[in-house]
């Protein structure tokens, strides 16, 4: 089944460009780690970019939290996405109709469009924003062929009101957009069977990362105080699903972010080998 099956196999059932391409450079690059760069300035997450570009396959931004977002920053973290190999998605979450998601994602202070390969989009609107987005690229200089989204069906924080109809709807709606979709923003697998769609877990950290800091005594390593909940690598791959993790602060925060993503990656990586292990 799907969870059994290598990345290499799930590329050649991908119908998606994007979810392809994502596949084949997990599988090359042996990481499904994905570096969550909420750091308050641009130089501050290019650093973390060149520190951590080698073991990542996916690099998360957050450009509406940086106080000084430029066109030169785009194009820099566009450089060293070439240089290491890894691709870019801003973490945007999209919730609106389709022409405001069009407008947001093409144009405005971040034009996002113009050098994100993949975004996240929120499903509440319904199949519209995915229209929307889609709509946008075809009046950009940006392909479609190189542009993905996806779809937040669960949420990691705490009391998440995404649950139940709206995430097995929010499921559905991933797999029958397999034009613009590339994959899924869950806490588990169940209800996904699409090859192709990747699975993008956040909610990763161990809890030696942790420092003492507020422990919620949620299932696996904790939380941060403000409603996030945290579950170890081998938990999140071999008990949720996760395709990519996504670690934010249990990087960020540690003494040398690059060794710590190295941990990771490997603590990942062989999480995904036993996994798909006969
Ligand atoms: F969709 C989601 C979600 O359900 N939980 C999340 O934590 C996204 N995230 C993002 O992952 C969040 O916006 C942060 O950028 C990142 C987690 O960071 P942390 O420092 O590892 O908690």
């Amino acid at each position: 089944e799907r969870l059994k099956t290598t990345f290499e196999a799930r590329a050649e059932k991908s119908s998606n460009a994007m979810s392809a391409k994502i596949l084949r450079l997990i599988a090359s690059k042996q990481t499904t780690l994905c570096v969550a760069a909420d750091v308050s300035n641009a130089d501050k997450v290019l650093e973390l970019a060149n520190a951590v570009g080698p073991y990542i396959c996916i690099f998360k931004t957050h450009v509406d939290a940086l106080s000084d977002f430029s066109k030169k920053f785009a194009q820099e973290l566009q450089q060293l996405a070439k240089v290491h190999n890894f691709l870019i998605m801003e973490d945007r979450k999209f919730g609106d109709i389709g022409h405001t998601a069009s407008l947001q994602y093409g144009a405005g202070c971040f034009q996002i469009a113009d050098w994100a390969d993949l975004v996240t989009v929120h499903a509440i609107p319904g199949p519209g924003i995915i229209d929307g987005l889609i709509n946008c690229l075809e009046n950009s200089k940006s392909q479609l062929k190189d542009r993905a989204c996806f779809i937040v069906a669960e949420m990691s924080s705490k009391d998440t009101l995404a649950t139940g109809s709206y995430q097995s709807a929010a499921i559905k709606l991933a797999e029958s957009r397999e034009d613009f979709v590339a994959g899924i923003v869950s806490q588990s697998a169940s209800g996904i069977s699409l090859p192709g769609l990747v699975q993008l877990t956040p909610g990763v950290r161990t809890s030696s990362s942790q420092n003492g800091k507020d422990k919620n005594g949620t299932s696996g390593s904790g939380g941060d105080g403000l409603g996030q909940q945290y579950n170890s690598p081998d938990h999140v791959v071999l008990e949720r699903g996760a395709d990519v993790a996504v670690v934010g602060r249990g990087i960020t925060e540690a003494d040398n972010p690059s060794d710590a993503a190295k941990l990771y990656r490997d603590l990942l990586w062989k999480a995904y080998e036993q996994r798909v292990a006969v």
